[in-house]
């Protein structure tokens, strides 16, 4: 098969980019190794900055966000026994909004299907070739067993931190940047409506817990817990504990219901030492992951599939590849700013055990809750002012 654009993964990064260049007549094939169903139903992200409902807006996906997702002026902010809002609308003149990933991912294989574009889901032993070539190939097997070949003149690698195409970069890891944190999130969904209007960051002395939400019926919860901790030891009713003592407040109640999905989430930063090799790039958690206390992971990948489309679309309109190779140091200006907040805001709100570090962390909240200064900086970073 030949295309312009071959894309290895059909997570949000694979689909939008795909989208975008659609929209300026340029094609692409997407090759991704598990289900429809299962992407679809994969609970991620939950939070959107303005860039990136803008550009859901301008590939045509944005309908449905509009009209089911929440738009939110701010946050809450918690220390033992008093919360804070930090009102972004108010501060900065900006809003984000609430949907969910999944919802994010039906609406991008809804126009997928509009389309007609070429998705090969549920492919296996995907293989990127001659990156470094003028004519890259990507090979697999097809779900029904047949071996394809795509040929294209530039591979986007959409597959996620454990995908295939960072690795197929040599040396990548040189100048590569991780940090895994001393903590996990225990999250979990569930059926009962939010008890708050918006957003919940809580710092406790047993650890972090936040509220966030899918709906005005769905609740989407977190907590810090030990890396090693294992699922099988929180039973419902120690989550709702949990949840209820690091969120207490006098006056104020969480409320409780059937709690539909629980996992623990590993906590790290991540920045690939390459965004390019050749006629490969990294998009979205291939090239960069963040812990998701900043809500800023699919926020960065909709910001790199802006900046690589527009490369994308000077390299076969104007045959420039200029936009192509400034697209890694376009993208790192952005990654490295959203991995510095997600890294501070973690630091700051998630516990060590360590009392000088609890009196610290205190410290810095107390002082941010007084400091339209200190305020106005979260909020330029959380709504994605770059
Ligand atoms: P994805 O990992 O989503 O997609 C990569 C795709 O490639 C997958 O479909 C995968 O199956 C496919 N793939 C992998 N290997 C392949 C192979 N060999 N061949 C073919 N395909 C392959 N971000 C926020 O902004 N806000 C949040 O609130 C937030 N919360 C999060 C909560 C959790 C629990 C997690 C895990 C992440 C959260 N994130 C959040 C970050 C998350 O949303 C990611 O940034 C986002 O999924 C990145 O999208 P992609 O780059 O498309 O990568
Ligand atoms: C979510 O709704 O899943 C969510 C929101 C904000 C975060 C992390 C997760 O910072």
């Amino acid at each position: 098969m030949k295309t312009q654009v071959a894309i290895i993964g059909a997570g949000p990064s694979g689909l939008m980019l795909s989208r975008y260049l659609a929209l300026q007549g340029i094609e692409s094939i997407v090759v991704e190794d598990r289900s429809r169903e299962y992407v679809e139903a994969r609970i991620r992200a939950g939070l959107l900055e303005t860039q990136a409902v803008n550009l859901l807006d301008e590939i045509g996906v944005g309908e449905r966000l509009h009209r089911e997702g929440m738009e939110h002026n701010g946050i809450y902010l918690q220390i033992p026994g008093e919360r804070h809002h930090i009102d972004f609308k108010e501060l900065i003149g900006y809003t984000v909004w609430v949907y969910g990933q999944t919802e994010i991912q039906k609406d991008l294989d809804a126009a997928c299907d509009k389309a007609g574009q070429p998705i090969y889901y549920e492919s296996s032993n995907v293989e990127l070739h001659n990156i470094d070539s003028d004519n890259p190939s990507v090979s697999f097997v097809d779900k029904d067993g047949n071996a394809q070949v795509i040929e294209a003149s530039i591979i986007a690698g959409c597959d996620g931190f454990w995908g295939p195409s960072r690795q197929a970069i040599p040396g990548v890891e040189v100048g590569s940047f991780e940090r895994v944190y001393p903590y996990s999130w225990l999250g979990v969904m569930a059926n009962v409506a939010p008890s708050t209007d918006e957003l919940i960051y809580a710092w406790h002395p047993d650890g972090f817990a936040m509220h966030s939400m899918r709906s005005d019926s769905v609740s989407r919860l977190y907590l810090q817990v030990d890396p090693t901790e294992d699922i099988a030891n929180w039973s419902d009713d120690r989550i709702w504990e949990a949840l209820a003592k690091r969120m207490a407040l006098t006056g104020w109640e969480l409320k409780e219901g059937p709690i539909t999905e629980k996992n623990i989430l590993a906590m790290r930063s991540f920045v690939s030492g390459k965004l390019q090799h050749g006629r490969l790039f990294l998009v979205g958690d291939a090239g960069h992951t963040v812990p998701p206390t900043g809500a800023k992971g699919l926020n960065a990948a909709a910001n790199d599939v802006r900046f690589l489309g527009e490369g994308i679309v000077e390299f076969f309109k104007q045959g420039s590849e200029s936009g192509l190779n400034a697209y890694s140091d376009r993208a790192k200006e952005t990654i490295w700013r959203v991995t510095h907040f997600s890294w501070w805001m973690t630091t700051m709100l998630h516990t060590s055990g360590n009392e000088f570090d609890n009196q610290l962390q205190l410290s810095q909240l107390k002082h941010l809750f007084k400091n339209k200064a200190l305020q106005t900086n979260l909020a330029q970073n959380y709504v994605g002012i770059r």
